[in-house]
């Protein structure tokens, strides 16, 4: 069974917002398993200190390289690669999810504070992986975030609606723009080809609403997507 475990020092925010999707009932299925660590279970002073000053000065707190190597050091990690969800890691892409998807599971490590001692990212090889380039308060939602969307990926998570959508993120597009019913909302009707019946003509229209919608908004994933298709070089 692909089985995560998570790290905090908040272990009351899990599973959060996962129990009540569709990882939630995956998980009362035994789709997966989830155990949470309470990093300050492993402090051992009277105030379970789980942080301290940062050497050389400056703002903030580090967490103690010590109380998380012992917390690590109980999980059994078989196999499983041990991330750190830090605003320093490589950004996530749905190619990573995939792949920690068919792992046999994970080992998430959630920060707090200004940062975690670096010696036992070094000393427990934690690599570093990042939601996006924007300020948490701590890596809790960030591995949320990362769950939700290996869980989704697991066999008999979702039906046939998930492999369409990640077919159309495979291909580095966006999403062509939906409609459903009343045919006319405010004034606003839905765009005539998606009532024509003309299944090629809707499947083009899609592709080429998908096409500009990445032009327009997504400029980094349009020279990906358009670069690798197979183009004759031009010649000047
Ligand atoms: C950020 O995964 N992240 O992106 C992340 C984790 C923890 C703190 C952060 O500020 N960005």
């Amino acid at each position: 069974m692909w089985h995560a475990s998570v790290l905090t020092i908040f272990p009351d925010v899990f599973p959060g917002p996962l129990g009540a999707s569709l990882a939630g009932k995956a998980l009362t299925a035994g789709v997966w398993s989830l155990d949470v660590i309470d990093i300050r279970t492993f402090a051992t002073d009277r105030h379970r200190t789980v942080d301290d000053t940062p050497a050389g000065g400056g703002p903030g707190m580090v967490m103690k390289p010590d109380v998380l190597g012992r917390a690590l050091d109980t999980v059994a990690t078989e196999g499983r690669p041990r991330l750190l969800l830090s605003p320093r890691g490589a950004p996530l892409t749905q190619a990573r999810i995939e792949a920690l998807a068919t792992e046999p599971g994970v080992v998430l490590v959630c920060g707090r504070f200004e940062g975690v001692d670096e010696r036992v990212i070094a000393a427990r090889g934690l690599e570093e992986v990042s939601l996006g380039d924007y300020v948490l308060s701590g890596g809790e939602i960030a591995a949320m975030a990362l769950l939700d969307a290996c869980v989704r990926l697991l066999p008999g998570v979702m039906g046939r609606a998930a492999s369409g959508e990640e077919e159309s993120f495979s291909q580095g597009l966006l999403e062509y723009p939906h409609y459903t019913r009343p045919q006319v909302w405010e004034g606003r009707p839905i765009p005539e080809v998606l009532l024509s019946g003309d299944h090629s003509k809707i499947a083009a229209w899609r592709q080429a609403e998908a096409e500009r919608l990445t032009r327009e908004r997504r400029p980094d994933l349009w020279a990906r997507h358009s670069g690798s298709r197979a183009k004759p070089a031009r010649r000047e």
